[in-house]
């Protein structure tokens, strides 16, 4: 039995040197309520098609490792209880035990790799969570960034997280960042962050050469992560945001949840405290980092295979 299966038509588009994009499937199962879920995950497969690219969602179904899922496959995703949230580290059990698995951006990277898929669109990326420095809580998509050649498309890291120390983090494991289009790094619902960026660039064929540049002429081997703002019209100010983000975190302290339910159960409260806004602006967010991620893998293969 082979535990990984690529889609055909993925499978085709990949030794053909035509773009594709891995699109998560945590922020399936995990991150937004149903049916909004899987209505995204439609959606976002029809924005990377529009864009000219073929959409791979990656899961993990019975044990097998998908690249690539039909309406069904993703349904099960957006409605089954049994869907855990796995993160690289995770995958070997998926595998082993027969699970179902939503993958994580960490997960997610690793098998779009082992594709050879080298571009990918989520919402936000985990990071250095706020008080790692006695949890000890820092993402593991931080550590995958470190050493998968693949480019993560989000719309930056929300503040549940500590933005500063996440951007310290990634300059220390050698992690290129970039910021598509502005001076700023992105908070996720809100175009700022009070970081500035790393380094910007502007627009697909900007970051088609900077992708060349990192793997192909210096031979880097580690992943890079494209931070591309909410457009202006869907922001939620971050002044705007702050106070239910500081709530949830209560919530989280005084529910004493801890490990990889964390980041789940701040999205989902954040959800419910805003009323649904948050999510209009996840949504948002998410098919904008679709389309720009598409875009830039049309460029990136039309550069590679000339
Ligand atoms: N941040 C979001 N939305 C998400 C996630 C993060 O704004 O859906 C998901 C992604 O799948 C990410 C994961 O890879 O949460 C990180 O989880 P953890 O903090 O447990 O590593
Ligand atoms: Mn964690």
């Amino acid at each position: 039995m082979t535990s990984i299966e690529v889609r055909p038509e993925v499978a085709a588009a990949l030794s053909g040197g035509a773009p594709v994009v891995a699109l998560e499937s945590t922020i399936i199962s995990h991150g937004m309520p149903y049916p909004t879920n899987v209505d995204m995950a439609n959606e976002v497969e029809a924005i990377v098609r529009s864009n000219g690219a073929v959409p791979a969602t990656i899961a993990v179904l019975s044990g097998v490792c998908h690249i690539g899922l039909d309406h069904e496959q993703l349904l099960t995703l957006a409605t089954s209880h049994e869907v855990h949230k796995a993160t690289t580290r995770d995958l070997p059990w998926l595998i082993a035990a027969g699970r179902h698995g939503a993958t994580t951006v960490a997960a997610t990277m690793r098998l779009a790799a082992l594709a050879g898929i080298r571009v990918f669109a989520t919402g936000g990326i985990g990071g250095v969570h706020r008080g790692a420095a006695t949890t000890f809580d820092i993402s593991a998509d931080l550590t995958e960034l470190a050493m998968t050649p693949v480019a993560v498309v989000s719309a930056g890291i929300k503040s549940i997280l500590d933005i500063g120390l996440t951007l310290e983090r990634l300059e220390t494991l050698g992690v290129p960042v970039v910021v598509n289009g502005s001076d700023q790094f992105p908070s996720f619902y809100s175009r700022v962050s009070g970081y500035a960026s790393p380094r910007r660039l502007d627009g697909a064929s900007e970051i088609a050469a900077f992708l060349d540049a990192t793997w192909n002429t210096l031979g880097l081997t580690t992943g890079v992560s494209i931070a591309n703002p909410v457009p202006v019209d869907d922001e939620i100010a971050a002044d705007e945001i702050a106070g239910v983000i500081d709530d949830a975190l209560d919530d989280l302290d005084r529910q004493g949840v801890v490990g990889q339910d964390v980041t789940p159960f701040l999205l989902g409260r954040i959800v419910e405290m805003t009323g649904g806004r948050s999510l209009q602006a996840n949504l948002a967010l998410v098919r904008n980092n679709a389309a720009v991620a598409a875009q830039i893998a049309v460029a990136y293969a039309a550069r590679v295979h000339r």
